[in-house]
């Protein structure tokens, strides 16, 4: 009697189960072929991969990564239980273009890399044994985005399913959608109404019911069901929920709501789609308004990559990422530049994040009609698929669809061409009203005027604007400006912030941070400005930080090559310090402190003493800080703008800091963190205990951290006597404003070390006692231009393309004469050139010269160790 009640059992629970949709992942077994001819492929040159995959991990390595055509394969029998069921693959995106062949036969096309599409593997297809080839085009000749700053990963590169559903079933053609789409057209604090429509694929025109339920906290509170006998759109409007709870980034409630599609009693498909009730609206005396409430959106922008994956990361990456920006406080999020994976619109649907996504349409547009047709379907496969993600409030279509027009047209077609932009936005902007008048439509563009000029500016509900000022632009302060003026020409437009940041390298460090110096300092200062001045301004509804990570970007050269070094954490997800900039400034709900040297844990001082004053900066959201150092308190600080500022007396060696947050008197919050403090020689001249090794960076008012050889080479400074430092020369300047060049330098690792220099130097000189000391020259002719950024509004200086040709001696002895590092570097410009050489000292200094034969005398960099 037992095992048949089990028997029983189990042919129901497998009824239930097969009777409906089944979904099952497909990732493995595929074999990708890096080619675009199968014919001359033998078979060891198809790889086995596993999806997701790119085949773009050369873009960590060079800057013209693969961008072609790639096939995949896969080999696959249709499971048993599925002989009766119509046969979907979910592709979940590929990036950019692909091709489906089952069989032989193209089954479907799909253009645009980041959204997902579904094709039905047909029944007279399919065989025994099939194979699936999928073709892979990552060129995007007319797929949006034409270019940007960010490497077009190619690949199947996020996953694909196997979808196996009766006949009937919810919709799985449209635009890889659900197939239902719920709107709340009314909500308020007493009432929400929700909208349920959606197509159900009913071939033989059936008579069928689709049942709604809509629970709350697990509780079944609305129950609706309607007959349909046919394939056409079927909807059930105006479900009234009273006293809705409300959907918020503080408490993003969730109602559930339980769809099946019944033949009889029998369950033939079944969905689940989370509801949020919410409402919101934005204007310039308000703000931006969510549930009646003014909620300023701030928060930052993500890009998807992560190294070692690319872009094909696996599902973890999304989570962490998202579980990181809120913890940072934020409430709004911008998926840039494209559709992000579904997995992100759940977790910002059950985490609390207002989202505005976008779809890549970046830089410039091509005036064609597939790229306007693909444009628009990348617009409705957005819209579609994430319609009911309660967290999408924004739909976006452009993020600087003019800056790249003045490089690729000609003067006189310019006009013409922005017409033709503002044309393609028009129609963009219809389109998504016309899928979802619900959301706001948004668009970013960079800081200037011609978006206004030529009518660009005016199409969207609301506008964001991506400001650098004081980054590529010249003055911090000339940010508030800029979006003063907007407001006062236009102020009835409420805006975004939709980027704003700063590059930083954690190997760099400066006391005197300048714009394009890429120090962690620098970085810190710029957004300490930014967001003060965008809290106060009303007509600033929102902003969003460029960019949550450090992204890889394979034509980006500066003191990372390959990465765009914006981020508030690092592509491996360990925050930076600033992360908690922003955490101490966003976070309410919590107390918190922190030691802003975690990027700095290494101090390497110039002193001469066995102990010194280095400067410390602390994070925190609590009026007043005080610190420990090394076991003894020290006075409290008040906190300003989020933060404050401490010199603080440290030994050589390690230092433990503790931080403590107060508020009327209690502590809130702690914060611990060791220090090393070294020391480099001031006064060179005195006989040191231990031998000395100086490093010094050239031309940079950073100090550059090599960890490989956990060296220090100090920021640059002049002479002194006693002391070292240069005597002549000034410091090198590509672009005016900007110490050194952004040129990737060939032949080290180290580029920030050799991106600046001195330049017009004759002498650099170093008091040392008497006796054997290894000198090591570094170099790199930075004459050349970099090639140009089309971000990077500054403006270049002229080049020279001579060769620059000197003799370098020391202490009058002439080591290298006719030097010429460019020709040393076999006629490269930026590339790193080493000298050593052994001297004895005799005297009680090392003075080293150099003698202009033509072009330019320079330095880049210098070691002096005594043996
Ligand atoms: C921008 C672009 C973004 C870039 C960013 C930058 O304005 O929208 O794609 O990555 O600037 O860092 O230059």
């Amino acid at each position: 009697m037992k095992f048949f009640l089990i028997h029983i059992a189990i042919l129901f629970l497998s009824y239930g189960a097969l009777a409906q949709r089944i979904t099952t992942s497909f990732n493995n077994d595929w074999k990708f072929l890096s080619a675009a001819d199968t014919l001359a492929a033998k078979d060891v040159d198809w790889k086995p991969v596993t999806i997701p995959h790119t085949w773009n991990l050369d873009a960590y390595e060079k800057r013209d990564y693969k961008r072609g055509k790639c096939w995949y394969r896969k080999s696959f029998t249709i499971p048993h239980s599925f002989r009766n069921k119509e046969i979907y693959l979910r592709f979940d995106a590929v990036n950019s273009y692909a091709e489906v062949y089952l069989n032989g036969q193209l089954l479907a096309t799909h253009s645009g890399g980041y959204s997902a599409f579904n094709v039905l593997l047909p029944k007279k297809i399919l065989k025994p044994v099939n194979e699936l080839r999928v073709l892979v085009d990552n060129r995007n000749i007319d797929i949006p985005p034409l270019s940007g700053d960010f490497t077009i990963f190619g690949g199947i590169y996020r996953q694909v399913w196997m979808i196996a559903v009766e006949k009937e079933h919810f919709d799985l053609d449209n635009h890889g959608s659900p197939g239902v789409f719920i709107s709340t057209p009314m909500v308020t604090r007493k009432s929400a109404s929700v909208n349920v429509k959606g197509m159900v694929a009913n071939p033989q025109k059936e008579t069928l019911k689709v049942q709604l339920q809509l629970s709350n906290n697990g509780k079944v509170i609305l129950s609706k069901s309607i007959k349909i006998t046919s394939g056409i759109e079927w909807q059930m409007n105006n479900l009234i929920v009273a006293n809705p709870q409300l959907w918020s980034p503080d408490t993003p409630h969730l109602y559930h709501a339980n769809l099946k599609l019944l033949r009889g009693n029998r369950v033939i498909d079944e969905l689940n789609i989370p509801i949020g009730f919410r409402w919101f609206s934005a204007d310039t005396r308000n703000g931006f308004l969510l549930n009646g409430h003014p909620l300023k959106l701030m928060g930052t922008n993500r890009h998807q990559d992560q190294k070692p994956f690319g872009i094909a990361v696996p599902q973890w990456v999304h989570e962490n990422d998202i579980r990181l920006i809120k913890e940072m406080g934020a409430n709004f999020l911008r998926l840039a530049h494209y559709q992000q994976d579904d997995e992100v619109l759940r977790l910002c649907d059950s985490l609390g994040l207002i989202v505005w996504e976008e779809i890549p349409v970046v830089d410039i547009i091509k005036d064609n009609d597939t790229f306007r047709r693909n444009a628009r379907s990348e617009l409705i496969d957005m819209i579609r698929q994430h319609y009911n993600h309660p967290s999408v409030v924004f739909w976006g279509y452009m993020n600087e669809a003019i800056i790249q027009v003045q490089y690729r047209i000609p003067n006189e077609e310019q006009p013409p061409f922005y017409q033709k932009t503002v044309a393609l936005a028009k129609e963009l902007e219809h389109l998504l009203k016309q899928e979802d008048n619900s959301r706001l439509s948004v668009m970013a563009c960079h800081g200037s005027n011609l978006y206004n000029e030529i009518g660009l500016a005016g199409i969207t509900d609301v506008l964001g604007w991506n400001l650098y000022q004081g980054w590529y632009g010249d003055n911090l302060t000339d940010f508030e400006k800029f979006t003063d003026e907007q407001h006062e020409k236009y102020p009835d437009r409420p805006i975004i912030i939709s980027e704003f940041g700063a590059g930083s390298d954690k190997r760099l460090h400066t006391l005197h941070p300048e714009k394009f110096d890429f120090s962690i300092g620098y970085q810190q200062k710029l957004l300490e400005h930014y967001l003060p001045q965008i809290v106060k301004r009303p007509y600033i509804i929102g902003a969003t930080e460029w960019n949550f990570i450090d992204f890889n970007v394979a034509s980006r050269q500066e003191s990372m090559p390959r990465t765009n070094n914006k981020g508030l954490v690092y592509n491996d997800r360990t925050p930076k310090d600033v992360y908690y900039y922003f955490q101490s400034f966003l976070r309410k709900d919590t107390a918190m402190v922190h030691i802003a040297s975690d990027d700095w844990k290494v101090r390497d001082v110039v002193s001469d003493g066995d102990s010194t004053t280095i400067p410390l900066k602390i994070y925190s959201n609590q009026p007043y800080v005080q610190l420990k150092v090394n076991g003894q308190m020290m006075v409290k600080n008040p906190v300003q703008n989020f933060y404050s500022d401490w010199l603080i007396r440290v030994p050589k060696g390690s230092t433990i800091v503790e931080a403590i947050a107060t508020e009327g008197g209690n502590i809130t919050a702690m914060d611990t963190l060791r220090i090393e403090t070294r020391f480099t020689p001031f006064s060179t001249l005195l006989i040191h205990q231990k031998k000395w090794n100086i490093a010094i960076n050239v031309g940079s008012n950073c100090s550059f951290y090599d960890q490989a050889n956990d060296i220090t080479w100090q920021a640059d400074k002049s002479y002194t006597p006693g002391s070292w430092g240069f005597v002549d020369g000034s410091i090198f300047r590509k672009s005016p404003g900007r110490i050194g060049t952004t040129a990737e330098i060939a032949g080290t690792f180290n580029d920030p070390l050799f991106q600046t220099m001195r330049e017009s130097i004759s002498s650099y000189r170093i008091d040392a006692p008497p006796g054997k000391y290894e000198i090591e020259l570094l170099f790199a002719d930075l004459y050349n231009a970099p090639p140009p950024q089309a971000y990077d509004l500054s403006k270049g200086t002229a080049n020279s393309n001579d060769a620059n040709v000197f003799d370098i001696s020391i202490n009058d002895s002439v080591f290298c004469s006719d030097f010429s590092p460019y020709l040393t570097a076999d006629k490269r410009n930026n590339a790193a050139v080493v000298k050593k050489i052994i001297v004895n000292n005799a005297g009680n200094s090392i003075q080293i010269s150099f003698l202009k034969k033509s072009g330019h005398t320079f330095l880049n960099g210098l070691r002096v160790k005594q043996l």
